[in-house]
């Protein structure tokens, strides 16, 4: 693609004197789609280091917030209907889920990312196109050491979703050709299983992103919940009721009775939300077609493209940054 026709989060033109400053400071590489640096142990396009800037600079927290966090590609889609989904049940008493937003709107059209639609462009959100109610909904791909600059002391609820990394490595790779209109290529694998493999990439490495939020989920479980895409996939139910409980809104026996838990699993799963026409044929206000979004959401996909050789260099590298954590993935 040429530079200007790139998304404004992968260029390079809109920096501060003061971060254009920081980053001739910072470790620097590129990518096929970029400028990277790396900021506080994560690689970031140099536009999205400035958004990272803006948001720790400028968030003001809410002690109510709940925060989304994930690497990109783990289930954020997923993530962000679940928990929309739990907070606004107690709003349809009489059917909890009728008049859905969820049915008229894309996860994403209703959680805000903190980089991609809030601090982008500046360091004032304009919000006015979320529905935010209270508690406030974010979500965000930084590290957590990061997030928690802009935090303070305020004690936000912070719940992380972590994929297997050769799944999320799939993902990334599909949905990268789709956004730039390529056609699924192997050599487009390799460029990214390369940067996945030597940590230089998007939000990279998985490792130190994913040990971030282990760490904190351990020194501070009240705070941070740890959850994983293969466990919502193997128990849904005990899953989202674990979910609900550290929102602070647990399902009561009423609600379970009544098949609530279910009906949730079923609203937010990938069938329903792919078939709806707002996600077969919607954008994010930064034209992201909604329905690149979904594709197989299957554990495991990684089979049908990974070489041996990939799968053992990957598994090698990842077991080793996280040996002695008590995380693997
Ligand atoms: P993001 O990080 O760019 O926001 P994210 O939602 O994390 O994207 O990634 C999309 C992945 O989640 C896709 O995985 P796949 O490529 O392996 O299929 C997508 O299919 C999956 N996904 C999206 N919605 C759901 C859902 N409701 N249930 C299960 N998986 C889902």
């Amino acid at each position: 693609m040429a530079e200007k026709e790139l998304p404004m989060l992968l260029r390079d033109d809109n920096l501060s004197e003061e971060t254009k400053k920081l980053i001739s400071s910072l470790p620097t590489d590129k990518d096929s789609q970029g400028k990277l640096c790396k900021y506080q142990g994560c690689w970031y396009y140099y536009n999205t280091l400035q958004a990272v800037i803006n948001f720790q600079q400028n968030f003001k927290p809410q002690d109510t917030d709940i925060i989304l966090a994930s690497f990109p590609k783990s289930g954020t889609t997923w993530l962000k209907a679940l928990a929309v989904a739990l907070l606004e049940r107690s709003k349809h008493e009489d059917d909890p889920l009728k008049n859905h937003p969820l049915l008229s709107d894309n996860p994403h059209g209703i959680v805000p990312f903190f980089e991609f639609d809030m601090y982008l462009n500046g360091s004032t959100p304009d919000l006015t196109k979320f529905p935010l109610s209270s508690p406030r909904l974010f979500s965000t791909h930084m590290p957590l050491h990061t997030v928690k600059e802009a935090l303070k002391d305020s004690p936000c609820k912070i719940v992380y979703l972590c994929r297997n990394a050769k799944d999320a490595l799939i993902s990334r790779w599909h949905y990268r050709c789709k956004y730039q209109k390529k056609d699924v290529s192997r050599s487009i694998l390799e460029s990214i299983f390369e940067s996945f493999c030597s940590g230089v990439g998007f939000y990279g490495p998985i490792w130190d992103h994913a040990l971030s939020y282990w760490r904190g989920s351990l020194e501070n479980p009240k705070n941070v919940l740890f959850m994983r895409f293969e466990e919502l996939k193997k128990e849904p139910c005990a899953q989202l009721k674990r979910l609900a409980e550290f929102l602070g809104c647990p399902f009561t026996e009423e609600e379970e009775e009544s098949g609530l838990v279910e009906k949730i699993l079923k609203l937010c799963s990938l069938e329903n939300l792919s078939g709806l026409e707002v996600n077969k044929t919607g954008k994010t206000w930064t034209n992201v077609d909604y329905k690149s979004y979904f594709r197989k959401g299957q554990v495991g996909d990684w089979k049908n493209y990974l070489t041996p050789e990939m799968e053992n260099k990957i598994d090698m590298i990842v077991d080793d940054k996280l040996k002695g954590s008590g995380l693997s993935f």
